[in-house]
């Protein structure tokens, strides 16, 4: 869900991102001493998604991102937090996740975290319902968030499907019938919900499919709410590898996933 909550903001910060501007900080003097920067503000509108770049000759200034005292006081922070390019950009940027109380979550994760969609210990999840984020560093999050955002924008409607409905995952029930009719997309998901011990999940192939042929006991999912994430298109199968529940409960599900 995570996931999804990213990529559902960022198809509502993606158009505001179109029309996002620059504002070089202190104009063609740039970021220096002796220069009016309240008054280079003024009358400015700075919306979300704007960025502010700063330019000056590297090692003669840098920039630091401060809390008002800071600002105040002429507080620097550590030396290791100063952006030091010379030409630093940083985006306004403060997203809103919304979502019904107890329905989603926010988890904010590393790289190897967003791929394999590993959640972190529920402790650190945001479930406010309004969760804000404050994207704290200049760049690169936020390019990934863009670059997402058009590598795979059908994620940003993906799906959940709950594979036989209410019934769940069981025996004696028509999961072709359920299947006829579902647009599966890349993204998506499908949920495999039993008591744990009854049923279990295995992904085969077409062979596999038709015979029943269970795979190792070792690649089955046995949690009792699997979830699949349809990562790629075309046909995919899933049985359930326990007793004779595919082959005579009829246990078993092909779909075809578009991209
Ligand atoms: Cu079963």
């Amino acid at each position: 869900m995570a996931l999804r909550s990213i990529f559902i903001i960022l198809a509502i910060i993606f158009p505001a991102m179109v029309l996002a501007k620059d504002f070089m900080v202190g104009d063609y003097k740039g970021w220096t001493n002796n220069f009016n920067y309240q008054a280079w503000a003024q009358g400015k509108n700075f919306r979300v998604g704007d960025r502010l770049v700063f330019k000056y000759p590297v090692g003669m200034h840098n920039v630091f991102k401060v809390n008002g005292t800071g600002f105040q006081n002429c507080i620097k922070p550590p030396l290791s937090q100063a952006l030091t390019s010379g030409q630093d950009i940083i985006v306004l940027a403060t997203p809103v996740f919304k979502y019904p109380v107890g329905m989603h979550n926010v988890f904010k994760v590393n790289g190897t975290g967003f791929q394999n969609c590993i959640k972190p210990p529920l402790s650190q999840a945001l479930t406010s319902g309004k969760d804000i984020i404050v994207l704290a560093t200049p760049g690169n999050k936020w390019s990934i968030f863009i670059i997402l955002a058009i590598i795979f924008p059908a994620m940003v409607l993906a799906k959940d499907f709950m594979v036989g409905d209410y019934k769940g995952w069981t025996n004696n029930f028509n999961y072709q019938a359920w299947a006829q009719g579902k647009n599966f997309r890349v993204g998506d998901r499908l949920v495999f919900k039993y008591p744990v011990g009854m049923h279990n999940v295995f992904k085969v192939n077409g062979t596999g499919f038709q015979n029943c042929i269970k795979p190792p006991l070792s690649q089955a999912l046995t949690s009792g709410k699997d979830i699949i994430v349809l990562a790629t298109p075309g046909n995919k199968w899933y049985l359930c590898g326990v007793g004779n529940h595919c082959a005579f409960g009829g246990q078993k599900l092909a779909i075809t996933v578009q991209s």
